[in-house]
């Protein structure tokens, strides 16, 4: 028996972060085109049944939008004689139960909260799935409580379940992994949290993750997950990899150029080379957004930057599968090939900066080491207190993340401030 498991999908919800020439593909790199290479994969693989772990849609709002793509893409797996359940998640409560009612393929488990099972018998396979929706936007009780997994029966059983792990606090159905581990079921298909997990056949447990690039600070696959069973037991788990947008970062070392010129080709070399593996993957993205951080030492770091923005960040290059990248975010965090030590000893803006920067690389319990950082959270704490981030909750941020953002700072400072000292020399 073949199932697929997807996670968070939330159609209706157009990727963030897309430079303006992918605006008119937005569709297509975000849920909706999704979730056509998902339906599209399980039918091209035949798989018996699809699994969907809640968030199948964004919100309330847009119900025909993601209503129009549900129904098709279900009526599609359901010709195909796939069975199609899932659970709902705290973002689509209301819209699922809704969309069920229209699209009687699509079997809603556990709706209003209570734990449903449902027995599946595939080719000779038998499963139970179990299943519980959010019955409210917001639950602050473990789903867990009181579940009737006693009543399991003797063949594989899977639960398939919406919930925020380990986050006693949450109220999104806050569960805990050792909860979780004690139900007695076989494994876990879990939504809610986007960044996957391992799911192994060893340990089939864990978030399925979103289906594609949802936020540039979650780099890597996306996709959902093929769980196959075989003689009662699962024999193999492997991750989709099919999302058309994809986040990757990426470190582009200019230790040794010559010139500016040479930034620009080294990041296009690490491109090809990313795209050499990515168009290699059985799903190939449509398109990917790169993190660049410029690093080692060269004093063009900062003139490499504002060399590659004017080159254009939205479209730097189309790799063999006719992918495109782009640049989400650029950052510099050369450092000036003037040893730090040799700086510092001199008497003036630079010298202080270099003994500031050296500073943080000393010791942490060094009590100048300490002021400093102590300095520097002042600042940013009183920038987080500014009310223009107040929606945002800015989390206060620790020692070392302080220390971080010094370096990084000052590194960027002491390369603009070298660059004027010669040009002033020049
Ligand atoms: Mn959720």
């Amino acid at each position: 028996m073949k199932l697929l498991a997807v996670g968070d999908l939330h159609l209706g919800r157009r990727p963030s972060r897309l430079p303006d020439d992918l605006q008119e593909r937005a569709r297509a790199l975000g849920p909706a085109g999704a979730w056509k290479r998902v339906v599209d994969a399980a039918l091209a693989h035949k798989v018996d049944v699809l699994v969907l772990a809640g968030d199948v849609t964004e919100n309330d709002r847009d119900f025909f939008e993601a209503y129009r793509e549900l129904r098709q893409g279900v009526s599609e797996l359901a010709a195909a004689g796939i069975r199609i359940l899932g659970v709902a998640g705290n973002h689509d409560v209301f819209m699922l139960p809704r969309l069920v009612a229209e699209i009687p393929e699509f079997q809603l488990l556990g709706a209003g909260g209570d734990w449903e099972a449902v027995d599946l018998t595939i080719s000779g396979e038998a499963l139970t799935l179990w299943g519980w929706s959010f019955p409210e936007p917001k639950v602050s009780q473990s789903p867990l409580t009181g579940a009737p997994f006693q009543r399991r029966g003797e063949h594989l059983n899977l639960g398939v379940l919406h919930c925020d792990r380990d986050q006693t606090n949450s109220s999104y159905a806050p569960v805990s992994s050792r909860d979780l581990a004690a139900a007695g079921l076989d494994g876990w298909l879990l939504g809610h949290i986007h960044k996957p997990d391992l799911v192994t056949t060893n340990a089939p447990s864990g978030y399925l993750g979103c289906v594609t690039g949802m936020d540039p600070g979650e780099p890597g696959d996306c996709g959902p997950w093929l769980v196959v069973i075989e003689q009662g037991r699962i024999q193999e788990t492997v991750q989709w990899a099919l999302a058309p947008l994809r986040w990757e970062r990426l470190e582009v070392d200019l230790t040794g150029i010559a010139k500016v010129e040479e930034a620009y080709e080294r990041l296009l070399d690490k491109v090809r080379e990313l795209d050499a593996t990515l168009s290699a993957l059985p799903w190939p993205p449509e398109a990917v957004g790169l993190r660049i951080t410029l690093t080692g030492r060269s004093r063009f770091g900062h003139e490499a930057l504002s060399r590659i923005e004017q080159e254009g960040l939205e479209h730097i290059h189309s790799g063999d599968k006719g992918a495109q990248y782009f640049i989400e975010h650029l950052t510099a965090l050369t450092l000036p090939e003037i040893a730090l030590d040799e700086l510092a000893r001199q008497n003036d803006p630079a010298g202080l900066l270099a003994r500031r920067l050296l500073l943080l690389d000393s010791p942490e319990d060094t009590p100048e080491r300490q002021a400093l950082i102590e300095e520097v959270r002042e600042i940013l704490e009183q920038e987080n207190r500014d009310a223009r981030w107040g929606g945002l909750q800015p989390v206060p941020p620790d020692a070392e993340a302080a220390a971080d953002w010094a370096r990084r700072a000052g590194t960027r400072l002491l390369d603009q401030m070298l660059a004027q000292l010669r040009e002033e020399q020049s």
